[in-house]
């Protein structure tokens, strides 16, 4: 017997510009993810100035799920999904992001998508801005870093609470917030700030020249603001709406027991993981952010309005992103060959192969400082394993270190709610294999669901299930018994 609650929400998650393409139709503006051109494990995505000819921008037909969405929640419908996981991509509501009227054909699509998953008994979670701010508002007002961009959230998060009002109840604001504290890909994905006047730029992760960090921590500040005011606006639009914040999980580890590397790792892990979880879940920034400003040399006023907000703001739930763990030494030498958190390797694990570290114990770890510190219900809203899939002559589909993958990281979660931890539900990452938000590849393919499409946009689209669909199928109805 598990030990999974009954109403565990069991389902699989997506983002529009991973997923939809349609770019261009029913009225949308560009995205940022569709200013961005593909990329490999080697060669990483560029970030343009607008669309140059003869580039590969792998969101603007993605899995075309635009046109496909019936016949695809049908699929969820079929695996029993209790959850859907989507964002809705802001330029299909308002194009440029600064209109004071929606775009109806945005607001009609979407209401579709969410009756479709209702008719399949699927409960749409969905998040509010996943990766894909209006170009516009990039452009024309340097993203999140400008406070202006609170009220333009606050306006599209307003008109689609109310539009789906009885059809959506639960919402997350910013996926993985805490990527904005990454330099690089981290500022312009979370924070919408391109930088101006580069044609043509490599998307690296961390620290680089043209990243500005003053304009990382107050694009983050924007962002807590414009949530905490979201969690308010949610609950008056419809007292039944739940609100999440939504972290890019990351367990750390010491490298060593070396004390040196005991206080790195205690650094990280609050640094990446409690700094913001501490903003949206306890209402106030932890004690030493202000040591971190300091470390990084850049100013941040909380005014007292600033600080009721964030007080009055405080999220219902606590989701997050789990997909490896990390390792700190304090010893810079040591680092060599972690992973995109950084941070030494780890030799007790398997990596993927993009170089991921699969750590299903520490997802329990993680389960469990979080819910300690927090005590709000979690739930994880993106885990899973980006692999390369064959399809055999006869069309079928084996991918047993898929299903290996979840089903070691269920039992994990089996085993912290039987600890206590109170796990609301699991959303298994890209339910149908998508475009890669850090490599915009199509080969690195997390689905049940199978999609005739390759690296440079060629295929049939065509959708097929995988063995880890039928695997998937019995843990739902099992409520997680049969692995
Ligand atoms: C998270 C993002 C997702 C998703 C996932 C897997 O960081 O929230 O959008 O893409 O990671 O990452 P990737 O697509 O790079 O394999």
């Amino acid at each position: 017997m598990a030990n999974f609650p009954q109403g565990f929400l069991w389902g699989g998650a997506t983002a529009a510009n991973q997923c939809e393409g349609g770019y261009n139709e029913g009225g949308k503006g560009l995205g940022v993810p569709d200013i961005m051109t593909g990329g490999t494990v080697s060669e990483p995505r560029h970030i343009t100035d607008g669309i140059l000819e003869g580039r590969h921008y792998p969101s603007h037909e993605a899995v075309d799920m635009y046109h496909h969405y019936l016949d695809d929640i049908k699929l969820f419908g079929e695996m029993g999904f209790k959850c859907y996981r989507m964002s809705i991509n802001w330029s299909r509501i308002f194009p440029q992001g600064d209109e004071t009227e929606p775009n109806q054909a945005g607001i009609e699509f979407y209401r579709r998508v969410f009756e479709a998953c209702r008719e399949q008994g699927i409960e749409p979670m969905v998040t509010l801005s996943h990766y894909e701010l209006p170009y516009g508002l990039s452009k024309n007002y340097g993203g999140w870093k400008n406070p202006k961009l609170i009220d333009f959230f606050l306006n599209y998060s307003r008109t689609v609470m109310t539009e789906y009002k009885g059809l959506v109840k639960y919402w997350l604001t910013f996926n993985e917030i805490n990527c904005l504290l990454m330099g690089g890909f981290g500022g312009v994905m979370g924070g919408g700030m391109v930088p101006e006047g580069l044609e043509d730029v490599p998307m690296t992760f961390g620290a680089c020249d043209w990243d500005d960090p003053q304009a990382r921590f107050d694009a983050l500040h924007n962002q807590f603001l414009a949530s905490a005011k979201c969690v308010v606006m949610a609950h008056e639009i419809d007292p039944a709406n739940k609100v999440g914040c939504m972290i890019a999980g990351n367990a750390t580890y010491p490298h060593t027991c070396n004390p040196a590397d005991v206080l790195k790792a205690q650094r990280e892990q609050r640094e990446h993981n409690f700094y913001c979880g501490d903003v949206q879940v306890r209402g106030a920034y932890p004690a030493w952010a202000p040591s971190v400003w300091k470390r990084e040399g850049v100013t941040i006023e909380v005014s007292d309005e600033d600080a009721a907000t964030l007080k009055a703001g405080t999220v219902d739930f606590y989701s997050f992103s789990y997909y490896m763990s990390a390792t700190a030494s304090a010893d810079p030498k040591a680092s060599e060959g972690g992973n995109i958190f950084g941070g030494a390797g780890n030799p007790y694990l398997e990596k993927s192969d993009w170089g991921w570290a699969i750590d299903p114990e520490g997802l329990k770890y993680y389960l469990e400082e979080v819910y300690d510190r927090y005590q709000i219900p979690l739930m994880i809203v993106e885990n899973g394993l980006g692999a390369v899939d064959e399809v055999e002559p006869d069309g079928s589909i084996h991918d047993p270190y898929r299903i290996d993958y979840l089903r070691r990281h269920i039992q994990q979660m089996d085993e912290a709610i039987a600890d206590g931890v109170d796990l609301m539900g699991y959303t298994m990452w890209g339910c149908i294999d998508l475009v890669s938000a850090s490599t915009g590849e199509m080969k690195k393919r997390y689905g049940f669901i199978y999609v005739d499409k390759d690296n440079d946009g060629n295929g049939t689209l065509e959708r097929s299930r995988k063995d880890s669909f039928y695997w998937y199928k019995k843990v739902i109805e099992s409520n997680g018994a049969d692995l």
